[in-house]
């Protein structure tokens, strides 16, 4: 089970990258995103991660469940007020992690949300959360309004996606 856990990863690491289409060698295409909003500027996945914002306003809950029903977040989809925060929390199946498409986020919100996100191992790609219990908080202080798409990369394979819409 361990090996074919290596393998997906191996699969969604590299669909994220070619998310970005940054890396020329990837081969990957951006199928596995959603369909982004019309955004004729990207994310910006190259712009360099802003200072932190902090949060000002309510912090929101997810949980990332791994279990016989499946992988997913619970809520998959959340409607937030600018400034509020959201605190992911691993419930069972780990490892989790929280990874926002860059071309599935607003126009120009990628160095904001870059700054946001603690401890990231890659462009708006949070750390694994490997043990239950473990948090990771994004705050979104300073985002602009729309829609962001993530998903755990880990578990891309499996649907594991979501939505944070911010008023
Ligand atoms: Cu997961």
């Amino acid at each position: 089970m361990k090996g074919q856990w290596v393998v997906l990863a191996s699969v969604a690491v590299v669909a994220a990258c070619g998310g970005g289409g940054e890396k020329p060698s990837a081969g990957a295409t951006t199928a596995a995103a959603p369909p982004a909003a019309p955004a004729p500027a990207p994310g910006g996945a190259a712009a360099a991660p802003a200072a932190a914002s902090p949060i000002t306003g309510k912090t929101w809950d997810v949980k990332m469940v791994g279990d016989a029903a499946g992988y997913r977040f619970e809520p998959a989809t959340l409607t937030i007020s600018r400034g509020d925060g959201v605190k992911f929390t691993v419930v069972s199946g780990p490892p989790h992690n929280v990874t926002f498409w860059p071309d599935s986020i607003p126009g120009g919100a990628a160095a904001t949300l870059g700054g946001n996100m603690p401890q990231t191992m890659a462009p708006l790609t949070g750390p694994m959360l490997l043990n239950v219990n473990d948090t990771y908080v994004v705050s979104f202080g300073g985002m602009p309004p729309g829609t962001y798409h993530f998903y755990c990369t880990p578990h891309l394979a499996f649907n594991m996606k979501g939505t944070i819409t911010v008023k």
